[in-house]
């Protein structure tokens, strides 16, 4: 018998125990999952901590670990920020708005690289705070963006399972590089420089 969680979870705190609970078993109902991401009301009380923003790039900001089983962490996205084309590692991908509009672009996978085409855009969509999208690789690939020049954006993001290298893709010609991912920040501290002075990564490329 599973446990029950709480579904309408007033806090932050509460929403992760509830995903806690829907992430022990090993069948993930995406319904579910996103129905309780869409029922937290973002508070800025509970999130604004872990919001760093950076003037260059967006930046993956570490919340939980989920028991192994997912990772939450807060995308912080500045004014025209956004991310390349890329995938998802074979997980699943919630993205719950805490603050501003993103437009996610969803595009196909491309046929063969070799054949240089443009990638072919099949929808797109503004995203409101409190709203949540759903993205894994059977249904294509994405590029997110804060396309507003004055404000600022904020995003919940669950991984499950949790990855750290992805696939990024050229709008042009689709070709495909793998791309490591890293955090800004860890449970609201700063990650500090690794031993090759690369301090944090997110998914953007050249021209973009
Ligand atoms: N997947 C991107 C990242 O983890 C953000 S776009 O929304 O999934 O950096
Ligand atoms: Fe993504």
């Amino acid at each position: 018998m599973s446990k029950t969680y709480v579904k309408c979870p007033s806090s932050l705190e509460e929403l992760i125990a509830s995903l806690h609970i829907l992430f022990e078993e090993d069948n993930v109902n995406i319904e579910e999952v996103q129905e309780v991401m869409e029922n937290y009301k973002s508070n800025v009380d509970d999130w604004g901590k872990f919001a760093i923003y950076d003037n260059h790039r967006y930046t993956r900001n570490l919340v939980d670990e989920g028991n192994g089983k997912f990772n939450l962490m807060l995308l912080c996205w500045g004014e025209s920020q956004g991310s390349s084309i890329h995938s998802h590692s074979d997980a699943h991908c919630f993205m719950k708005m805490l603050d501003g509009t993103l437009t996610e672009t969803l595009y196909h996978w491309p046929e063969k690289a070799s054949k240089k085409r443009p990638m072919e855009q099949f929808a797109a969509n503004d995203y409101h705070e409190n709203q949540v999208a759903y993205i894994c690789d059977e249904k294509g690939l994405h590029r997110v963006e804060n396309k507003s020049h004055t404000e600022t954006a904020c995003s919940l993001h669950l991984y499950s399972p949790p990855f750290d290298t992805c696939k990024c893709f050229d709008q042009r010609t689709g070709k495909t590089f793998s791309t490591k991912v890293t955090f800004w920040s860890r449970f609201g501290k700063r990650t500090p420089f690794n031993v090759n002075g690369c301090q944090s990564a997110c998914i953007t490329a050249e021209g973009d």
